[in-house]
């Protein structure tokens, strides 16, 4: 940190803020802008959600009393400021990096986060557990849940306003409306938050309410209840229905987000009524990015380190993915789904090109699976492109709605494996186990991006539930690429070995033709190398060759051991007699932190290095 930093040295916990004037805080906000800037375009990390909270955290901390009050966060991504200002400044200098601080909240960083995530729209929910354990014990902390309008229109937010609606209990949700989610947000509550913001009859009159209220300090029972009635009726008519009163939330707002002393005006006064509020506050995304080309809050979402454009002739899979959508789309009439993750899925062109073929359904993935069974169902072919984590919560509409109607959904799982400085919130490793359980299914898992077309090709031709998983990395594809139609439940046998063989799914096919090349050229050991690309129905055929050929064998994936690849494997051995020595290599039976994705493949075993001692262990002993 330079010199030019005039307050933020001197912050070191919530309290530190408490005797700062108006102007200093404004000057506050203007350095915390200036240390994200400076710290997350040199190491990389989420960028314009940080900066559109900063004045709104600073008032947070002014006015609750921290961390005896409770600030859950939703996500956590936009928590940068939160974390600076309670203790962690110095720390924040290595935000993501392996063994240091995590870019989202986590309970055992630090008291000030009561509450962890990374998922979305589960702020409400756990603030509310929070509230009815205060009520029983009757302490009296307030309990706040600040959420933005994107994790607004996932489902489970709505089951705790539901809840909170009917308790009626102290519990205030900042309603953070940027108008954004990652890129734009889309449905009906965006357009309603929109016409309420922008709407000037309405702010005025809201304006005038708090006036009254907030000049007269202690207003008669009387007049207090016309002023509710007037400001009701005023709210239901001119926001169309008063969604959140009609809930039984009172609702405060729209109020803007960076004025930081009208904002601790408010909180004030919030913070002395004792049932549930929203206050909804209006903060722009954009408004802090002043050292780019463009303020385009979509484009510096995140930020990679160095702030280094991607490279142009390279592939990752999303963008295979998103190559290869659109030239099928060419012949081949499906629909494309995403939950909000329009561009990190790939799809960006796409959604342009065919707008009436792609539908982003917000941040909503149990939606997301349930409607695409319908697109199904009407014999339509939906893709659905979520992160392999965020199905996690789609799991029972996997299997009630897709899997037990035997409804050919396509699932494009993003992100699977280890996703480096997101950390455990994001890592994709549970998919094989939770997928390859349920009836129905195939699961695959390509090596390149060629294989990933294939599949994709594979998958619109043969009317099945089909499911295709990639990871975070880049991998080799041509452009202009024919697709070729794959036997369902085919590997193919790369190196052949002697008595070691390596069973390999996906990201692993790499590592395991790596490690090949290094016993050839260290030990003169042939070790045969498989591309498991069907991980269900696995190659019944080639693993009877496989038992009968070789002595060792080894599986190989980025994800769980526990319910993995590797324990299907077993399961087929477990029907013979067999003296095979087979051992599972993967995540085992543990969440994995943050740190790039060289250091936690180096962590779980998963690098070329460990993967050869591995083998060389057993192979020896
Ligand atoms: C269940 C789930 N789906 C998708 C995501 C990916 N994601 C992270 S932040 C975000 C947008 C959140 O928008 P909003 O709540 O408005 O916060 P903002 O970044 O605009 O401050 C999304 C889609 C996620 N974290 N969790």
């Amino acid at each position: 940190m330079n010199n030019s930093y005039k307050i933020l040295p001197h912050i070191n916990s919530p309290k530190d803020l408490k005797n700062l004037s108006n102007e200093d805080l404004n000057v506050l906000s203007d350095e915390l802008a200036m240390y994200i800037h400076e710290v997350i375009t040199e190491i990389g990390g989420h960028y314009s959600s940080p900066l559109g909270v900063i004045e709104l955290t600073i008032a947070l901390h002014y006015v609750y009393d921290t961390p005896i009050d409770k600030l859950i966060w939703d996500v956590g991504h936009q928590a940068y400021a939160h974390k600076i200002l309670t203790g962690r400044r110095e720390e924040f200098l290595k935000i993501r990096k392996f063994k240091e601080i995590s870019g989202f909240l986590k309970m055992d960083e630090s008291p000030y986060d009561c509450y962890g995530a990374g998922h979305t729209s589960t702020s409400i929910s756990a603030a509310l557990g929070f509230a009815h354990m205060r009520d029983k014990n009757n302490t009296n902390e307030k309990v706040l849940s600040i959420i933005g309008d994107g994790a607004m229109t996932g489902g489970l937010a709505y089951e705790a306003l539901n809840n909170l609606g009917f308790h009626r209990t102290q519990l205030t949700i900042v309603l953070n409306d940027n108008s954004l989610s990652i890129s734009e947000s889309v449905g009906a509550l965006s357009k309603y938050l929109t016409k309420i913001t922008t709407n000037p009859t309405y702010n005025k009159l809201r304006d005038n309410v708090w006036d009254m209220t907030g000049k007269i300090p202690v207003l008669s029972k009387p007049i207090r209840k016309i002023l509710k009635k007037t400001e009701e009726g005023m709210k239901v008519s001119l926001t169309e229905g008063g969604f959140f009163e009609e809930l039984g939330i009172r609702y405060i707002g729209p109020i803007d987000g960076h004025d930081i002393p009208e904002l601790i005006r408010i909180f004030k006064t919030v913070k002395e009524i004792n049932s549930p509020i929203l206050l909804h506050v209006y903060t722009n995304k954009s408004k802090r990015i002043k050292h780019f080309e463009s303020n385009d809050a979509v484009k510096y979402y995140s930020i990679s380190p160095g702030n280094k454009p991607n490279k142009q002739n390279s592939f990752t899979f999303s963008k295979v993915f998103g190559n290869s959508i659109l030239s099928l789309a060419k012949d081949i009439d499906f629909k494309c789904i995403t939950a909000a993750m329009e561009v990190g899925t790939g799809l960006s062109q796409f959604s342009k090109l065919y707008s009436d073929r792609y539908i982003d359904v917000a941040i909503a993935e149990q939606h997301a699976l349930t409607y695409s069974s319908g697109i199904a169902a009407s014999g339509n072919i939906p893709i659905v492109a979520i992160y392999s984590t965020f199905i996690q919560r789609a799991y029972d509409q996997i299997i009630h709605d897709i899997a037990l109607q035997n409804l050919p959904v396509i699932l494009c799982m993003d992100r699977a494996g280890l996703v480096g400085p997101d950390g455990p919130t994001h890592h994709g490793i549970f998919d094989i186990a939770f997928l390859r359980i349920i009836p129905n299914i195939i699961v695959t898992s390509p090596k390149d991006g060629f294989e990933l077309h294939d599949l994709l090709f594979t998958a619109l031709e043969i009317n099945k539930i089909f499911t295709i998983r990639y990871g975070k990395i880049e991998t080799d594809y041509k452009e202009n690429y024919t697709p070729k139609l794959l036997d369902i439940g085919s590997w193919e046998h790369l190196i052949e070995g002697d008595d070691i063989v390596v069973l390999s799914v996906g990201s692993m096919v790499n590592n395991a033709i790596k490690v090949a090349e290094l016993l050839k050229d260290k030990k003169d050991i042939n070790l045969g190398v498989i591309n498991c690309r069907f991980i269900k129905p696995l190659d019944y055929t080639m693993l009877s060759d496989i038992k009968e050929k070789y002595k060792y064998i080894f599986t190989i994936e980025e994800g769980c051991i526990q319910g993995g690849f590797g324990s299907s494997v077993l399961e087929y051995f477990s029907k013979f007699e067999y003296d095979n020595i087979i051992n599972l290599i993967g995540v085992d039976d543990e969440f994995i932190e943050h740190g790039s994705r060289k250091e936690l493949l180096e962590l779980t075993g998963l690098s070329v290095s460990r993967i050869y001692d591995k083998i060389i262990e057993v192979h020896e002993k």
